[in-house]
Formats: C-alpha cells, sequence, structure tokens
C-alpha cells in the first residue's frame, strides 16, 4: 500500500447548490471529478488529519464507487477513522446521527436526494460538520473556491477488493481504521429515545392500519426495523421497501405526484387509515389521509402545536424556523405558544445554527421536509413516527387533527408550482424581470389584492451575523397572502422556477375549498407579474405540490 500523489486539472462548475453538488451520474464518472471535489472538502474543512469521519449515502448508482474512492483519499490524508455504513448506506439522518453520537469531525453524504437515480440519473456529494448538519456557506464557498485551483489529490492504491463494504466490522486501509457500521441501529436507538414506542405498538396491535411507501430509496431498511420490526406493524406496511440503484426507474420525490402508487391506495375504498412515503436520502416525508395528503407547511404546524403530547417534546419547544417559502401556519402557532418563528433561506443548512443555540427546536420547509434538535437534518422518518405517536396519543386520525387544527388556527392555503428543465436565460430573464419591477410594485393592485411588500429575501443570521442575499423575490399583500418566486438550487437539467402561493382564510366555511381555487387569483396575478407563460413557453408548471 502507497499513498500517490495525482495531478489533476480543475473543472468548472463545482459550486454545491441548495443541498451539495449534484450533477447527472456521466459527469461524476468524469476522470478524477469525484477526486477533485472531495480533496477540495478535505482541503476546506480544516486539519482531518487524525480525526474521525463517517461516510454513506442512499444507494442510488455510483454510492459504492464513490464511497470507496473517499476511504482511499481519507486514508491518504491522514485520517484516524472511517465509519461507514454497511453496503455504503446511511440515510442523511441517520448520516447526523452519528457523527453526533460518536463525536465525529464530520461526514460525507452521497445522494442526489429526490433527483431520479440510475445509470442516466444523478448523483451528489455533500459535505456535513461535526454538528451533524451541512456545511454552512462559509464552508461550500471555500469548497468550490479550492474546486477551481486544485492541482492534485493524494490517495491510497489500495485495491478496491480490499475495501469491503458487506460486512460489520473494522479493518485498516494505511493507517486509517475502517468501520463498517449497521445502517440502521444507532438511528433506531435514538428514535426509541423521543417517542412513545409502547403507545405506537398498542395502536398496531389495535388494528390500525398504514402504508408506508419507501419509494424503492433507503428509507426502506430504516422503516421495516422500526415500523415492522419494533412497533410490530404487520408485515406488507412498509412497501418498495428495498433500497435499488435506479429506485426502481422512478422519482424518489413524496409527493401526490411522484408517490402517485400511494395516493392511489389512500384513496381507494378500504384502504389503509395512515399514509407515508420518504424520498431518495429518507430525509422527506409526505403524510397522507384517506383521500388527504397534508401540506407539508401544515404538518410542521401541528406537530409543533402539539409537541407536548410527544416524549421527546414533553416539556415544550423553544422556538419555530420555517424557510422563507414555507407558509406562514407555524408562525400562527408560535404567536400563541409564546416563542419565536424565525424566517430563514431555502435548505437545511441555514436551521444549524439556531438548533444549536437552541433558538429553535423543529423546523420545517414547504418541500416536505420536517425535522428538530434531535439530528441537524430533516428527517422523514422522524416525522412518520411524530405522526403515528400523535394519533396513538390523541386516537385522533389524521383528517381529524388537521381539521382541528385549521379550526383553531385558521388555515393557509398553500400550493407550490414547478416549471422544471427550462432555459436557463430565460429562467434568468424573468428573475431580473422581477427585480426590476421591485420598487414599484408597493401600493399597486391586483385584483382583490394590494401589494404590502416587495423585495429580494435577505437572511441576516442572528447567531454568526452571516447575510444570505437574492434567496428569492417575495410579493406580500395586504392580507398576508404570498406570491414567492426563486430558481431550484438542486437540479440537473436547464433551470427550475419554484413559484409559492398562500392565502390565509379565517372563514370556517372556506375550509374546505380546493387548493388551486382558493389559489386562483394569486396564480394569475403571478403569471401577469412574472410573465411565466410567455418566457417559459409553457400553459402549466410540470409538476404541481
Ligand atoms: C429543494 C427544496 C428545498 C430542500 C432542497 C433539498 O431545493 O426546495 O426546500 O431543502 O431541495 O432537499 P431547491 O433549491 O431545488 O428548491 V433534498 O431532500 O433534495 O436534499
Ligand atoms: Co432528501
Amino acid at each position: 500500500m502507497a499513498i500517490r500523489k495525482i495531478t489533476v486539472q480543475a473543472y468548472s462548475g463545482q459550486k454545491p447548490g441548495t443541498s451539495g453538488l449534484r450533477k447527472k451520474v456521466t459527469v461524476f464518472q468524469q476522470p478524477h471529478y469525484l477526486e477533485n471535489f472531495v480533496q477540495s472538502i478535505f482541503d476546506s474543512v480544516g486539519n482531518i488529519s487524525g480525526q474521525t469521519i463517517v461516510v454513506g449515502g442512499d444507494g442510488r448508482f455510483y454510492n459504492k464507487t464513490a464511497v470507496k474512492t473517499i476511504i482511499k483519499m481519507a486514508a491518504a490524508a491522514g485520517v484516524k477513522s472511517v465509519l461507514v455504513g454497511q453496503n455504503g448506506i446511511l440515510s442523511t439522518p441517520a448520516v447526523s446521527c452519528v457523527i453526533r453520537k460518536y463525536k465525529a469531525f464530520g461526514g460525507i453524504v452521497l445522494s442526489a436526494s429526490h433527483n431520479p437515480g440510475g445509470e442516466d440519473g444523478d448523483f451528489g456529494i455533500k459535505y456535513n460538520v461535526s454538528n451533524g448538519g451541512p456545511a454552512p456557506e462559509k464552508i461550500t464557498d471555500a469548497i468550490y473556491a479550492k474546486s477551481q485551483t486544485i492541482e492534485s489529490y493524494n490517495i491510497s492504491d489500495t485495491d478496491d477488493s480490499k475495501i469491503n463494504l458487506d460486512s460489520i466490522g473494522t479493518y485498516q486501509v494505511e493507517n486509517t481504521l475502517i468501520q463498517v457500521i449497521d445502517s440502521v441501529d444507532d438511528y433506531a436507538e435514538l428514535m426509541a429515545t423521543l417517542f412513545d414506542f409502547s403507545q405506537i405498538k398498542q395502536l398496531f396491535a389495535s388494528g390500525f392500519t398504514m402504508r408506508f411507501d419507501a419509494m424503492h430509496a433507503v428509507s426502506g431498511p430504516y422503516a421495516k426495523k422500526i415500523i415492522e420490526d419494533i412497533l410490530k406493524a404487520p408485515a406488507g406496511t412498509v412497501v418498495n421497501g428495498v433500497p435499488l440503484e435506479d429506485f426502481g426507474g422512478l422519482h424518489p420525490d413524496p409527493n401526490p405526484v411522484n408517490a402517485e402508487d400511494l395516493i392511489f391506495h389512500m384513496n381507494k375504498a378500504g384502504g389503509p387509515e395512515f399514509g407515508a412515503a420518504s424520498d431518495g436520502d429518507a430525509d422527506r416525508n409526505m403524510i397522507v389521509g384517506p383521500n388527504f395528503p397534508v401540506a407539508p407547511s401544515d404538518s410542521l404546524a401541528i406537530l409543533a402545536a402539539n409537541a407536548t403530547l410527544i416524549p421527546g417534546y414533553k416539556n415544550g419547544i423553544s422556538g419555530i424556523a420555517r424557510s422563507m417559502p414555507t407558509s406562514t401556519a407555524a408562525d400562527k402557532v408560535a404567536t400563541a405558544l409564546g416563542i419565536n418563528c424565525y424566517e430563514t433561506p431555502t435548505g437545511w443548512k441555514f436551521f444549524g445554527n439556531l438548533l444549536d443555540a437552541d433558538k429553535v427546536t423543529l423546523c420545517g420547509e414547504e418541500s416536505y421536509g420536517t425535522g428538530s434538535n434531535h439530528v441537524r437534518e430533516k428527517d422523514g422518518l422522524w416525522a412518520v413516527l411524530f405522526w403515528l405517536n400523535l394519533i396513538a396519543a390523541t386516537k385522533k386520525s389524521v383528517v381529524q387533527l388537521v381539521n382541528e387544527h385549521w379550526q383553531r388556527f385558521g388555515r393557509n392555503f398553500y400550493s407550490r408550482h414547478d416549471y422544471e428543465a427550462i432555459n436557463t436565460d430565460k429562467a434568468n430573464q424573468l428573475m431580473e424581470g422581477l427585480r426590476r419591477q421591485l420598487p414599484e410594485l408597493k401600493g399597486k393592485v391586483f385584483a382583490n389584492y394590494t401589494v404590502k411588500l416587495a423585495d429580494d429575501f435577505s437572511y441576516l443570521d442572528p447567531i454568526d451575523g452571516s447575510t444570505s442575499s437574492k434567496q428569492g423575490i417575495r410579493i406580500i399583500f395586504e392580507d398576508d397572502s404570498r406570491i414567492i418566486f426563486r430558481l431550484s438550487g438542486t437540479g440537473t437539467e436547464g433551470a427550475t422556477l419554484r413559484l409559492y402561493l398562500e392565502k390565509y382564510e379565517k372563514n370556517p366555511s372556506s375550509y374546505g375549498k380546493a387548493t388551486q381555487e382558493a389559489l386562483s387569483e394569486l396564480i394569475s396575478i403571478a403569471d401577469k407579474v412574472a410573465k411565466i407563460k410567455e418566457l417559459t413557453g409553457m400553459s402549466e408548471p410540470t409538476v404541481v405540490t
């Protein structure tokens, strides 16, 4: 075994987006592409020699190859120990859990999350720091800068066949100890400390029916172990539970559009009482009742309002944080509880400081992401267990819990319209067009709506004082309805425009309205202001959630 120094040229565009570097698999397969980025991480995060790091991914195509490369490079960098999930598998929340539990220096998550996988799909890599959360912008900016000037990387020439990921155990690569750990155990142990497992067990014993759709992605082994083995839900409660390298050719994004099979089962007569799905790397969740998908923004608000019923949060929550485009339903709960609600830019990395400082206990995003201070990532299965515990504790159904919440707090009608894979120049033109209009929008009247505030969202982190600007165009009306525009930072083809729409309703006779109908006026105002149809050439969004 020896360490080799390989001379390379930099690749342009290795810039981490909302959640790490995401590119087509074929981009990652270019010579030294992955290695350049990994070396840039190692060179930007402080001295990792002598430290412990965690490595694992969602099992998509290229996962194992990447894990082996990272192990060889960690060995070359003098890392003391690498904790790696068996078969290279660790969900995103599990990486966060393992970093925290073993007080590791940091970790590398291999995933493109909700993006499709397989040889023609996407791959991704993300660095997490010692609190278990995604690296803050200061570090991702440094990684990017390094990747643009990199001239060489170091790697052990150990043969890949010597790096065994199949069985739990330890061995050396160079002077580095490789510890292959069970992918699920540490995470399952943490969940048992937060939720009343015996109460949930009783719920299943009483005949409660559930369908958890793992979408052929990484939540499968976690859900099977916890929901079926530990909580004793009947076998078959978890479906599509074996992670596949291409997610069965499907799009592992838990929303009613992509999880259409789950929706089909939840809408049929005699279907399960409770449905849930998770994404590629198991940090997202969708909660569904019979004929009743729960809006993620509502889910966050409902978890916050009922948190004291759950053992892990029985003493109350210190605060709530939500991403800016997420509906303001959680703000209403925070006001009622007398706690703060923080508004951050999109992406979990902005929650880390607030969680570390105990300013907040629960966080959420409109994009099917919910989590708490138990780790520093959003956590799909955690949210599902939270809902199960809530149902078990209150003996109420999903529909009842949501309806009662609306009765108490009012309903925030909410929808996101995505225009995917549009021309990047046109997308930038659209955003620039909006920015130009900002100064003159205030006070303008559109149908029944008068603009109260129009800006490009900027966030001042109250803990470290850093500023993140240009985080999305907000148009807020006098009645607090909102239209928000931003471009996605996770896509790999062209640009994706996200249009977020929110309208608050406090007349109970209107709670039953169809969402798109309740938002129809705002939808046409958005098109009028941003010229979406004209600039994208699309008459409809590609995905509506
Ligand atoms: C999207 C979501 C965002 C989420 C991010 C990562 O980002 O909108 O809320 O944090 O994906 O989620 P963007 O920039 O495409 O809007 V995951 O589960 O893909 O890591
Ligand atoms: Co994800």
